[in-house]
This record gives structure tokens, sequence and C-alpha cells, in this order.
């Protein structure tokens, strides 16, 4: 039995998942933490053989290796996403790195079995990570859209907040969340349910302003939290990984607070005075706007009082995405305006 070949061999299967992975974190996420780490762990892995290093390259026999024809042959290893290529190249990490351990006591080196052994722990924990980061990425790129939709029934003269949702969703918002203070909470899950499914259907983000409960039962995208509302830690630990957590923030200390906690994105506002909103702050203007556009690397939703006549202000401090209530579910033909408000991003 020639153990060193099996050791050559999963000392190169390792190495080159790694790689994989690393090219990944450090071309397309361009993430420096997981980058290195990875970049660590490959060079560990090939470091620890060092000393058998002579007796690995007279082994290997890769010319008559029996599993090249197998695997020319066969399409199991085929991967139709970013995210299987990484769970695939995790596992044959850590398959590798047991392999290796294996072997490696076989050759009568036990301390540097146990050393693999480590490196196999250390790699659950790096796709862990990698998992978190991926996540991260997936909550904030439904915020890479210009136009916020919210509903606001009070404000919708008389149609349906569905009439209204399926307008918005027409004329090619991405993203909605659904705000109604003043209904009770089976008139409003009865209400999601049904946006819920146009959103769906349509590719749209859906977003429940308040309530953690809803959200989920639901199955919503994500909840907007305010200022009063639960922790947002706190409501992470209750949704995982997979719900956008958005933030209304109204100054600089809230904004560096939200980064801080995890917030997936920020409201910032209100910019102008708004009677949307009972008991609303006093607006912070430009200057909180101007604040956030320097200084918050977070996406941020730019709220209150905007309309067509006032937007190209905003668009002007380069906030990239506006949200607006009256000015739409107000209009008298809501797609007709969304048209309109999309024209003053292009001129
Ligand atoms: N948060 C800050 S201002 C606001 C919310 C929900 C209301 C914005 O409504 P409008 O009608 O666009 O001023
Ligand atoms: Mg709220």
């Amino acid at each position: 039995m020639n153990i060193y070949r099996i050791i050559d061999v999963e000392i190169n299967r390792v190495s080159e998942g790694l790689r994989v992975i690393e090219d990944i974190s450090r071309f397309s996420l361009e993430n420096k933490d997981l980058s290195s780490k990875l970049r660590n762990l490959r060079h560990k892995t090939r470091k620890g053989v060092s000393v058998l290093n002579k007796n690995l390259i007279q082994n290997r026999n890769s010319e008559n290796d029996i599993g090249l024809p197998i695997s020319q042959k066969s399409k199991i290893d085929s991967k139709d996403s970013i995210k299987n290529l990484i769970t695939a190249n995790f596992k044959r990490i850590q398959e590798g790195l047991r392999s290796l351990e294996e072997s490696i006591k076989v050759a009568n080196y036990y301390e540097l079995s146990k050393f693999y052994e480590k490196l196999r722990f250390d790699a659950y924990t790096l796709e862990k990570d990698f998992n978190i980061e991926l996540f991260k990425i997936a909550r904030s790129s439904p915020l890479n859209t210009n136009l916020y939709g919210i509903t606001g029934s009070k404000f919708s003269k008389n149609r349906s907040n569905k009439e209204v949702v399926t307008a918005m969703i027409n004329a090619g918002i991405k993203i909605i969340q659904y705000r109604e203070k003043e209904k009770s909470l089976k008139e409003k899950y009865i209400e999601c349910l049904e946006i819920r499914k146009l959103t769906k259907d349509a590719g749209v983000t859906f977003i429940i302003n308040d309530d953690t409960t809803l959200a989920q039962i639901i199955d919503a995208d994500g909840i907007h939290l305010g200022q009063d509302d639960l922790p947002l830690p706190e409501v992470r630990a209750i949704v995982g990984e997979k719900m956008i957590l958005g933030l209304s923030t109204h100054s600089p200390k809230q904004a560096l607070e939200a980064a801080k906690v995890g917030a997936d994105y920020i409201g910032v506002g209100p910019i102008f005075k708004t009677n949307t909103k009972k008991n609303v702050c006093a607006p912070v203007g430009y200057k909180y706007l101007e604040w956030v556009v320097e200084n918050i690397q977070l996406p941020f939703v730019a709220i209150g009082g905007i309309k067509i006549n006032n937007i190209k202000k905003i668009i002007q401090r380069k906030a990239k995405c506006i949200a607006m209530v009256t000015e739409i579910v107000g209009a008298d033909n809501i797609e007709e305006t969304i048209k309109q408000i999309r024209e003053k991003f292009r001129s």
C-alpha cells in the first residue's frame, strides 16, 4: 500500500480547493480578512508535510490515476452557481484534510496528523465565516436600486394596498415596504399575504415595517426597524442570517450605531418636513444626508418629504436610493408618476 501517493494527492486537493475559494474571496468579494485566512490555511497545508516532500513527489503517479477517466466521463461535479462552487470546495478541503489526518497516522507521523486535524477544524470555521459574508452580500444587494416604495393606505385615494403595490411593480419598483400604522394585525396579515405573493412572483423585495412576527409569518425578505423598536441584534438572533434588516436613523450617532450593530441598510431622514409620519423628529435637512454620504459605507435610503419637484436636490447629493410615500401612493396615476421620477434619475 502506497500511503505517500495518497498524501501527495490530498495535499494537492486541499491546496487547490483553498485556492478556488481564495480567488473568489479576493477577486469577487474583495474581502481582505477572508482572503488572508484562506491563504494562511493553504500555506500551512503545504508546509506541514515539508518533511515528506521527497517521498510525495517520488510516489506521484498522475498519468495512471484510474480516477481521471471516471471524472472525465461523469457530470456529477457540474455546478450551476458560485454558491455551489464554494460549498463543493469547502467539502473537498475538509474531506481532504480528514484523509490527510488518517493517512499521516499510518505513515507514523502522529503529531503531524494532529496538525491536520486542527486545520480541518479551521476549515469548518472558515466555511461558516464565508457563509456569513455571503449572506451579508445577498442582504445588501436588493438596496442597489434607485426607488424604494412604501405603502400608506391613508394617502392612497381609496385604492387598496394591493392596487397600489401592483402599480408600483408594473412601474418597475424593485423594493417595497409595507407600512401601516393604524390597521389591526389581522388586517395587516391578510394584506401582506397577498402582497407577498405579488412581490414574489415579480421578483420584488418585500420589507415589513416594525413587526418581526408578521415578517416571519408571511415570509418577507426583510424588516424595517425604527429607533424605538426591538434592538437590531435581538431581531437578527430571532430571524437568522437571511432576513434584510433596515434601521431608521436621524443623526450621525444613530448611523454609526446602526453600522456597528449590523444593519443592512439605514433610512436617512426626514430630509424635509413631512406629515406622513406621526411623532416624527424635526427635518434633518441636507446636512445629515451629506454626512452619511461622506462617512457611512452601508446602503442608505433617503426619505421624508421628497417629491418630484425636490428629488433633484437629493440625487445631486449622491443619494442612490430614495423613498417616497405620499408622492407615489397619492398620485392620480402611480405608474406615470414613477416614470417621471425615474426621468429625474436619468437627466
Ligand atoms: N420615515 C421618515 S419620514 C417618513 C418615514 C416613514 C415618511 C415619509 O413620507 P413622505 O410622504 O414621502 O414624506
Ligand atoms: Mg417603526
